[in-house]
């Protein structure tokens, strides 16, 4: 086993940053050493890595993916192959993926056929979360067997009608069932019924540009979806976890929540700290690009959001990375909305932006590393193997040059998509070096992890309720 000890570095924690050396043996940390310590106590390992300068971070943890996905028409185009890559190279070393259960079919399939796409081809390790499409007798039981396996959270959607949407009766009784076996729903709320009245009158006036997509999608009918299944948790006592919350609207009922003791709680994205409405409204059918489910909404939201971070109403930034080429896939609704494949790439540039936030003093650097590893790793069962530096813990690790610069383009990010929404963004802060359970997979700008070698995560319940 190769020992490895990383020197000169401030190794990041919800508890703040700290000079300290860190000592990997094989795949685990072994000790967090003070600064020198290791050379006094007469540790010699097999190799050291100067991180003078840099910041010591655990691996990143984005439990909202979509690798591979059937959707709109088309698939998701990043695989566990491409999509885990990019993840390595922003300094993500885990995710958490979603199977998705056809109309008519089983949960356990589902989640089969995701193994079958993540073996062989991932490249950090990964978990699963089921996104219950059919919710019936069956698929009730399923979920069961999918917790002792390790899949702990379920999806349920109050969007998107005909395709995933599970009525109230359907959530409820789901919500009863995690509440008996101890998983976490997770939401997408929106009413997706109502939209679509409001999507048939946008359509019936003629307007069939990308900017409808978030004209008809209001704030209003995100809190409302929020606030009816915040309500049904109640009822039930399952824990609810709302995946991309987009507005303050949303954040205030989970703020309300929360603040009366329940197990609520709420993720964000990038795309709606940093991107707003305009950028749908983009000529030239750019707008197309920017198109997603919750959509983009004014920009005055984001501050509300930035708020939520720091209050823990908001307690975790995943990215919903579901990438379309701009050609051909999001061509396909060129003359209507509806055809545009919902979804964002955005898997690479999470932890980036996120740093953006600290240099803009949006959040603190202690905020940064809980949002983006340490809450998703205790929300979704992973701690303390993930999202913590610690004696025990994989070494997923990331070195993190906090003054070098970058400038985002497609030409030449790892995602396997024709456009990035941060196009010329340029960054203040880099990562440097990635280490996945021991194995540095990234360094100095050369990728160096195996399609493979990542591994499946059998998730615990989380460990995040009150
Ligand atoms: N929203 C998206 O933008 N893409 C995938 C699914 C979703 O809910
Ligand atoms: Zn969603
Ligand atoms: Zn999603």
């Amino acid at each position: 086993m190769t020992t490895t000890l990383i020197t000169g570095g401030k190794v990041v924690s919800p508890q703040g940053a700290a000079s300290a050396d860190v000592l990997i043996d094989g795949e685990t940390v072994s000790a967090v050493l003070a600064p020198g310590a290791a050379g006094i106590l007469g540790i010699a390992a097999d190799r050291t890595i100067d991180a003078t300068g840099k910041y010591v971070l655990p691996g990143g943890i984005d439990v909202h993916t979509h690798m591979d996905m059937p959707f709109g028409g088309t698939f998701s185009v990043d695989d566990f192959e491409t999509g885990t890559r990019a993840a390595a190279w922003g300094g993500t070393t885990t995710i958490v993926d979603f199977p998705v259960q056809k109309k008519g079919g089983s949960l356990q399939e589902a989640v089969d056929t995701w193994h079958a796409k993540a073996e062989g081809k991932a490249c950090i390790d990964y978990g699963f979360h089921a996104i219950l499409a059919d919710v019936n007798e069956t698929s009730l039981k399923e979920m069961d067997g999918l917790v002792d396996q390790g899949v702990t959270s379920f999806k349920l959607f109050m969007a998107y009608p005909g395709v995933f949407l599970s009525t109230d009766d359907q959530i409820i009784q789901a919500m009863y069932r995690a509440s008996d076996n101890g998983a976490t729903i997770m939401m997408h709320a929106e009413n997706g019924t109502a939209i679509d009245q409001i999507v048939q009158r946008a359509i019936a006036d003629g307007h069939t540009e990308p900017k409808y997509h978030g004209l008809t999608r209001p704030i209003a009918l995100e809190a409302e979806a929020v606030n009816r299944a915040t309500q049904m948790a109640d009822v039930t006592g399952a824990p609810l976890y709302f995946v991309h919350l987009s507005s303050g609207a949303a954040v205030d009922v989970v703020t309300e929540a929360r603040d009366a003791g329940r197990n609520v709680f709420g993720e964000t994205c990038p795309q709606y700290l940093f991107l707003d409405e305009s950028d749908l409204a983009r000529p030239d059918f750019e707008g197309a690009k920017y198109v997603c489910t919750p959509a983009l909404r004014p920009q005055e939201e984001q501050a509300k959001l930035w708020r939520g971070l720091r209050t823990n109403d908001l307690s975790v930034v995943a990215t919903d990375h579901c990438p379309f080429c701009f050609v051909p896939d999001k061509q396909l609704g060129k003359d209507d909305f509806r055809a545009i494949p919902n979804g964002l790439p955005g898997i690479e540039h999470r932890m980036d932006l996120l740093h953006m936030g600290v240099t803009k003093g949006e959040i603190s650097l202690a905020r940064w590393v809980e949002i983006s590893a340490a809450t998703p790793a205790r929300m979704f069962g992973m701690y303390p193997k993930k999202g913590v530096i610690a004696p025990g813990s994989d070494a997923d690790i990331v070195l993190y040059d906090p003054k070098a610069t970058q400038t985002v383009s497609a030409k030449t990010h790892h995602m396997n998509v024709d456009y990035s929404v941060y196009e010329g963004w340029e960054f203040t802060g880099k990562v440097e070096t990635v280490l996945s359970r021991g194995e540095i997979v990234l360094n100095a700008g050369e990728f160096t992890g195996k399609p493979g070698r990542g591994q499946f995560i059998k998730r615990s319940l989380s460990q995040y309720l009150i």
